[in-house]
């Protein structure tokens, strides 16, 4: 009978599953930051509002290189509060923050010796905007990784090859372009601010086995530089990428991270109203931690360095949430049971957590498990004690008429065995 959970909830060994994982396991939480000239037009072009992703929109609205670079003097991002937002981030529960560097229009909002286009040459602001973001984060004891397109550059002539050129000044060699810009600017991220926990590639396509060989090169330098899989040319990287979508099994024996935004685009759009509520982020939240993922949510700041109001009121939403439940979320394995009628559950040691989306209309909790259950209670307090009763192959817990916590009430369940 004891045996029941383990057959459910083995935590299959990661492929890439060493000791440099291990905070980034127990996080589950980071906060996704896309920054960039994109959030100067901030989704409209000629007074014509662009469709799509913000951070898209010289590409969607074919904008001549030339012309989008004129965005850059009005860049200059006065309320850019670097220590405000790692705030905003610990706060909102999460561990770690992973900023564009550079993004596929190429622009660096870094001081990049081997371009003018950066924020250094091209915007009046002229100071590194990731260096005072890594000094605030090392403070406050979060983590810091860098977004970097690697493949994908829109300005820099040869760097369009994979996203389409529609500008003569983008025509060259996607080599020269990896040699001359690429590649100096992965070292120049890597170096120039201690060493940066994550580095989140972006994209993959043109990069042939060879050409990702030099960029590996760079990482192998790094051992505990933490990688995604969207290098390209046959290199995994330590963790999967699902984007916008949490996937219905996870991955298996691999480390995976969903990312996602809060409303409709991941760059600053003035237009995008379509915000996420606090319980659908809440719920995403938990559904891709009872699947053993964590969860990257994006905030796209506008070019003052303003992240939204919306975002920020639901950030600090998801935070209350975690400040009673964050037992149930941080350093939890993926539960044994993905599909739950009302919820879902995570596990930690012989504990599962149950988050209650859907109250049962009969106050019972069903939770098929065969394991002898020893206590029961509300997360949100444990003195709290509540009744269970084996009923054939399900344990039911008898839930209080009404729950604390209509977005998501956890229930605390400790029991033997295995
Ligand atoms: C995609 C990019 O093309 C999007 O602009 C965004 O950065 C997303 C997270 O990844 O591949």
């Amino acid at each position: 009978i004891a045996c029941f959970l383990k057959v459910f909830s083995q935590n299959i060994p990661s492929s890439k599953d060493d000791k440099k994982m291990e905070w980034w396991k127990e996080a589950k939480f980071g906060m996704f930051i896309h920054w960039g000239i994109y959030s100067v037009p901030a989704g409209v072009y000629k007074d014509k509002p662009v469709k799509g992703i913000g951070e898209w929109i010289m590409n969607t609205a074919k904008i001549p290189v030339k012309e989008y670079q004129s965005y850059a003097p009005q860049f200059n991002p006065d309320k850019y509060n670097p220590e405000a937002w790692v705030k905003m981030a610990k706060d909102a529960g999460m561990k770690y923050i992973i900023i564009t560097s550079k993004h596929h229009d190429g622009f660096a909002m870094f001081d990049s010796k081997v371009t003018d286009w950066d924020i250094m040459d091209a915007s009046p602001y002229k100071k590194d905007i990731l260096k005072p973001l890594v000094e605030a984060c090392k403070k406050a004891g979060i983590k810091i990784g860098f977004y970097y397109s690697q493949a994908q550059d829109w300005v820099h002539p040869g760097g369009a090859a994979s996203g389409g050129s529609w500008d003569e000044a983008q025509k060259g060699s996607f080599d020269a372009y990896l040699d001359k810009i690429s590649i100096p600017q992965v070292k120049e991220i890597l170096s120039n601010y201690g060493e940066p926990d994550i580095l989140w590639w972006d994209t993959p396509q043109n990069m042939t086995p060879e050409r990702a060989a030099k960029f590996d090169a760079i990482v192998k330098q790094h051992p505990n530089l933490i990688t995604n899989n969207r290098l390209g040319g046959g290199f995994d990287g330590d963790t999967e990428t699902p984007e916008q979508f949490v996937p219905s099994t996870g991955f298996p024996g691999r480390n995976w991270e969903a990312c996602m935004t809060i409303n409709d685009t991941w760059g600053f759009k003035s237009t995008d109203k379509d915000w996420k509520s606090a319980k659908t982020l809440i719920r995403n939240l938990t559904d891709v931690v009872s699947k053993g993922g964590n969860f990257l949510l994006n905030v796209g700041p506008d070019a003052h360095g303003e992240i939204p109001e919306a975002s920020i009121t639901r950030l600090a939403e998801i935070g209350n949430w975690l400040k009673i439940n964050k037992e149930s979320v941080y350093g939890t394995t993926a539960s044994p049971f993905p599909f739950l009628s009302w919820g879902r559950a995570t596990r930690k040691q012989q504990k599962l957590y149950l988050h209650i989306f859907d109250n049962p209309a009969d106050g019972k909790l069903k939770v098929p498990m065969l394991n002898k259950v020893t206590k029961a209670y509300l997360l949100s307090d444990s003195t709290k004690l509540l009744q269970t009763k084996r009923i054939g192959k399900n344990m039911e817990v008898m839930l209080p008429k009404q729950l604390p916590d209509t977005i998501n009430t956890v229930v605390v369940l400790e029991f033997l065995g295995e």
